[in-house]
This record gives structure tokens, sequence and C-alpha cells, in this order.
């Protein structure tokens, strides 16, 4: 595995399916890992759906859903939680609203 994409989100359910589409166009053999905080299920069922859409082999895509004592330093303690649940050598951070274009990762 090349890499882990470590992406923290909250709320984010309408952009990480287009977020994961977007990504599987332009990578291989890496791990996306996304760090929940949201509190509903919405956001993980996003994930859950754009992943079982995929078929692809080499991308793997995980969740981590931080849920009560486990959600401490907000943004910055998710993308920690990230960088320790990694499973890739090299781990990168990108947000899950779009705003950094997934074709540049
Ligand atoms: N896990 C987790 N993710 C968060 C938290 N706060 C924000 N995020 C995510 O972190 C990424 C960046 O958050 P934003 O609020 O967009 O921060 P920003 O881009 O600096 O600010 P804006 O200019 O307002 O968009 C997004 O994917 C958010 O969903 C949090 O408390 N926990
Ligand atoms: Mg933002």
């Amino acid at each position: 595995m090349k890499a882990t994409i470590v992406i923290p989100c909250r709320h984010e359910e309408d952009n990480v399916g287009p977020l994961i589409e977007r990504l599987s166009a332009v990578l291989t053999d890496v791990e996306l890992l996304f760090v929940d905080d949201s509190d509903n299920d919405r956001t993980v069922d996003a994930i859950a759906l754009a992943a079982a859409r995929l078929e692809r082999e080499d991308l793997r895509v995980r969740v981590f859903h931080r849920a009560g004592a486990q959600r401490v330093g907000g943004l910055a303690g998710a993308v920690v939680d990230g960088y320790r649940r990694a499973r890739a050598a090299k781990a990168i951070v990108m947000d899950a609203d779009l705003q950094h274009p997934p074709e540049l990762v």
C-alpha cells in the first residue's frame, strides 16, 4: 500500500461520496481512512455506500467513527487519531469537504 489518506469529517454526508469517486479516479493502491466525528450515522452510511460501489481491490476504505469520550481534540485530534491508525508508511491529510481538489492529490 503506497499511502494512507487521512480524511477528518464531521457531517459531510453530501461530500464523501463525490470525494471517494474522484479520489478513486486518480489513485491506485491506497487506503482512505475517514475519521468521523458526526453526531449521526449519515456520513458513515454515505462512505459505506460509496465504498460498496467502488469494486476496487486496490483501494481500501476504512472509517473510524469517534463516539462519546473518543471524540477528543476536534479536527486536530481526529487527524492525530487517523495518523495513529494509518496502515501505510506514508500518510497525508485531506479535508472531506472537497476544498482540497481530489485530482491534485
Ligand atoms: N473528525 C472531525 N472532522 C472535522 C471536525 N471539524 C471539522 N472537520 C472536518 O475537517 C475538514 C475541514 O473542516 P472545515 O470546517 O471545512 O475547515 P476549513 O476548511 O479550515 O474551514 P472552512 O473555510 O470553513 O471550510 C472537513 O472535512 C470537516 O468535515 C471535527 O471536529 N472532527
Ligand atoms: Mg473547509
